[in-house]
C-alpha cells in the first residue's frame, strides 16, 4: 500500500489527535524546545554585547567566536542509553541537561577564564556545575571548560532558570576537538596509533596555547588588555 506523505505539523497534529497520553509529552516537548531556543538566545544577546564592548574599549574581544547547538534527538536518547536512563520523557526532563549548548571559542586559555568569569556574574545567569577539563583534560587529550548553567527566561506569568551548558576553550583546543569528533566516528578503523596521534597532537595544541599566553603574560602593555594567568594556572 502507498504510504500516505505527512508533513511534521501534519504528522504532529494527528498524533495530538489520536493519543491523549503523548498530547501532553509532545506539547510539553515543543515547549522545552522553546524555553531552550530562548535561554541560547538570551546566551547569545549577552555574548554579543559583551563582543560588542571589548571592541569598543580596547579594540580587540576574548571571544573569537560562538557557535550555539540543541542537542539532536538522536544524541539525547543515546546519552540516555549510555548513562542508563529510564527511557521516558520525565527522565530526559530530570536527567539531560546540556540540551542548550553555547560554544564560546577564545584566542587565549586566561581569555577562557575571564569570559566565564563575565558571564557568571550576571544576575540571572547561576553557576550549576563546572568541569575543568583545562586544568584536568580527559585522557584522550580533551581541554574544554565546562559550565553548566541555568539562565533566566523571563515568561508571560513566571520565570524559567533553564539550563544551558558552556563550553569554552581556546581556537586551539576547538581545532583539536573538532578534528577528534569527526575521527571519533571512524573507530571501527583499525588504526593502532589513533589514540596516540590525537594525544600528541593535543599535547602540542596546548604547547602552542601555553606558549601563547606565555606572551600575553611577558608583554606588559598587551597585560591590561589580555588578562594574565600564572605558569600554574595553565
Ligand atoms: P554533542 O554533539 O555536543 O551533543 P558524557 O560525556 O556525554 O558522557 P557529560 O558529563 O554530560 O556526559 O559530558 P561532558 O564531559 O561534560 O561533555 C559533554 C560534551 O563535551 C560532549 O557532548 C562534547 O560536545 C564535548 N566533549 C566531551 N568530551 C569530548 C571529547 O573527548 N572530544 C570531543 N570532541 N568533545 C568532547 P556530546 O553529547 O558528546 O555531543
Amino acid at each position: 500500500m502507498e504510504q500516505e506523505q505527512l508533513t511534521p505539523k501534519q504528522a504532529i497534529d494527528r498524533l495530538i489527535v489520536h493519543d491523549p497520553k503523548q498530547i501532553t509529552e509532545l506539547q510539553q516537548f515543543k515547549y522545552d524546545m522553546m524555553l531552550y531556543e530562548a535561554a541560547i538566545e538570551l546566551m547569545n544577546a549577552k555574548l554579543q554585547v559583551l563582543q560588542e564592548e571589548f571592541l569598543c574599549l580596547t579594540e580587540r574581544s576574548p571571544i573569537d567566536h560562538i557557535t550555539t547547538r540543541i542537542k539532536s534527538p538522536e544524541s539525547i536518547l543515546e546519552k540516555m542509553q549510555r548513562k542508563g536512563y529510564p527511557m521516558t520523557y520525565q527522565s530526559l526532563r530530570e536527567n539531560i541537561r546540556d540540551i542548550a549548548g553555547v560554544r564560546i571559542v577564545c584566542p587565549f586559555v586566561s581569555d577562557v577564564y575571564e569570559v566565564v568569569r563575565i558571564l557568571t556574574r550576571q544576575n540571572d545567569v547561576h553557576v550549576l556545575q563546572t568541569k575543568d577539563y583545562i586544568r584536568h583534560p580527559k585522557a584522550n587529550g580533551y581541554r574544554s571548560l565546562h559550565v553548566l548553567i541555568t539562565v533566566d527566561v523571563h515568561l508571560s506569568s513566571s520565570v524559567r532558570e533553564v539550563p544551558v551548558e558552556l563550553q569554552v576553550r581556546t581556537i586551539a583546543m576547538n581545532c583539536w576537538a573538532g578534528v577528534e569528533h569527526q575521527i571519533r566516528y571512524k573507530k571501527d578503523v583499525d588504526h593502532a596509533d589513533m589514540d596516540k596521534v590525537l594525544l600528541q597532537c593535543a599535547q602540542l595544541m596546548h604547547e602552542a596555547d601555553t606558549a601563547l599566553q606565555g606572551l600575553v603574560n611577558d608583554i606588559p602593555g598587551m597585560r591590561d588588555d589580555f588578562g594574565v594567568l600564572s605558569d600554574g594556572e595553565l
